[in-house]
């Protein structure tokens, strides 16, 4: 029998880091076990608000460790593994994830094999090489998967605490569903789009478009949460959250729908009709994300989002004529901002009034346009201090965000702001934010 221990690392950086649930890791070690059945004694070992110092005493011993690498856990992934050699030095140490695919020949050095690109079939490539003392240094996979053909990730592999909790399903504009039972989904794989932002190498290599499961799978998945963790809403984790085609918007709420599930998703501005907005109503929806991302349309057309502001406003309108609560995520200190772009954020928040905004601030990750090509948007320096890009804070009430880019005195826009000029645009609005009750930290 072969342990097999996926590690989810701390995630210290998050104020609640179990409001988001490891899909990854849930959805690899479910296809592990439908393929290996007993051979396998598959973990996910949740080092989830653990204190770092402290996570190799929670980490039992396996034959296999298993990492999905994220740029923000890279230095927390680099230590458990050193640590861990050193107390099971037979067990082998298999990563996959943004920041591998980023950084593979680094990444050679820390973890014995590399999963590039998608991992269903690599992973059971690597069993099957592992137990044949054949293990290569890198599994890549150079075609899509099919993503109907896999199970759904069951999340036995979890305490059901973990799994179903109260409090996601919360609104701000209506009271009722704070006692709701919650968890996450993720139904799609990809996005068609290529914002300059944004990073995601492992899956855009070989798939530019998005795959949504089948409209069966996607009620099976909802039926079985119901069923074995009372589930009573979820929050859909995927990034375009209602399918672009209609006739597959269509079907796809329809399976929704025949759940009597309540849930919120995140999507474009650029998607919805009322029609669409009227449907997904029906279907159940409470409250959908909006990434607006700016207010600039120099900035919305710098980092390629291919969206206009103007869009954003009508959606807007749309959502809030349905009943639908809307959450505008938005990013301050992005390339081409203009001079006033506070006031000019702050203006279209009173004007257009959403329930809540995510306002995050402007991160250079691996993986993405801006990382791998700076001067076209205007930035002099970019360094890899990993552990700094978050783009979210609120954690500590007091806690100032640092940043990992500079910008140019002079850009292809005008004057570039100053780093400390870019934080204090953020902690202004997000202060405003806060004292409206319209920040959701
Ligand atoms: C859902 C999601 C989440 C969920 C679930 C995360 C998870 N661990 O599963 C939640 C909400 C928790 C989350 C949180 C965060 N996320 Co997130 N998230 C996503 C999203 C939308 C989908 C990821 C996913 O689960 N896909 C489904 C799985 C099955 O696919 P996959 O992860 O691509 O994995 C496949 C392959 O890559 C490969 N693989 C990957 N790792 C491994 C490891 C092994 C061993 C094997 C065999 C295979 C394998 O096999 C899988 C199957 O093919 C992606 C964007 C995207 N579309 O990829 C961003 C993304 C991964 N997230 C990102 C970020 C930045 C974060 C946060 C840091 C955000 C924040 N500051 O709050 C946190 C990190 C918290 C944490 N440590 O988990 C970035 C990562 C960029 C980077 N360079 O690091 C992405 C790429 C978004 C972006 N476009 O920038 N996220």
């Amino acid at each position: 029998m072969l342990n097999i221990g996926f590690i989810n690392p701390s995630s210290d950086y998050l104020k609640d880091p179990f409001r988001g649930d490891p899909h990854t890791q849930l959805y690899i070690l479910t296809e592990l076990e439908e393929h290996f059945g007993n051979k396998i004694n598959p973990l996910l070992i949740d080092l989830r608000g653990i204190k770092r110092e402290f996570a190799i005493q929670h980490i039992p011993e396996c034959d296999l460790y298993l990492h999905s690498v994220y740029t923000l856990d890279y230095n927390e992934q680099k230590s458990l593994v050193k640590g861990l050699r050193e107390y099971y030095p037979k067990a082998k140490h298999i990563a996959g994830g943004p920041h591998v695919v980023e950084f593979p020949e680094e990444s050679a050095k820390i973890f014995d094999s590399l999963i590039i690109g998608e991992g269903e079939e690599s992973i059971i490539d690597v069993l099957n090489d592992l137990q044949n003392s054949d293990l290569k240094k890198v599994y890549e996979q150079k075609s899509k998967i099919d993503i109907s053909l896999y199970p759904f990730s069951r999340r036995k592999y979890l305490p059901k605490s973990a799994t179903a909790k109260k409090g996601l399903m919360t609104l701000k504009s209506k009271k009722g569903y704070e006692e709701l039972l919650g968890t996450t989904t993720l139904f799609s794989r990809g996005c068609p789009f290529n914002c300059a932002f944004c990073a995601m190498p492992n899956l855009k290599q070989f798939d530019k478009g998005t795959r949504y499961n089948s409209p069966g799978k996607i009620k099976d998945e909802i039926e079985y949460l119901k069923k074995e963790y009372d589930i009573q809403g979820i929050n859909m984790l995927d990034e375009i959250g209602i399918p672009f085609s209609k006739e597959k918007a269509i079907s796809y709420l329809e399976a929704i729908a025949s759940t009597g599930i309540v849930w919120r998703a995140q999507t474009r501005v650029d998607g919805i009709t009322p029609e669409i907005a009227k449907m997904a109503k029906d279907a159940g929806c409470i409250a959908l994300g909006l990434g607006i991302e700016s207010v600039s349309q120099t900035a919305l057309d710098m980092i390629n989002k291919k969206i206009q502001v103007e869009d954003a406003r009508r959606t807007l309108k749309i959502l809030k004529e349905n009943g639908i609560e809307t959450r505008a995520y938005m990013i301050l200190g992005l390339p081409g901002e203009p001079r006033d772009i506070v006031k000019q954020t702050w203006d279209f928040i009173e004007e257009t009034q959403p329930d809540l905004v995510y306002l995050s601030l402007f991160t250079v990750r691996p993986g993405t346009e801006v990382y791998s090509n700076p001067k076209k948007f205007g930035i002099k320096n970019v360094n890899t201090d990993w552990d700094k890009t978050m783009h979210l804070f609120g954690r500590y009430d007091n806690e100032i965000p640092t940043l990992t880019f500079e910008y140019e005195n002079e850009t292809p826009w005008g004057k570039g702001f100053t780093q400390r000029e870019l934080v204090n645009n953020y902690i202004e609005i997000q202060t405003k934010l806060r004292e409206r009750g319209l920040s959701h930290i």
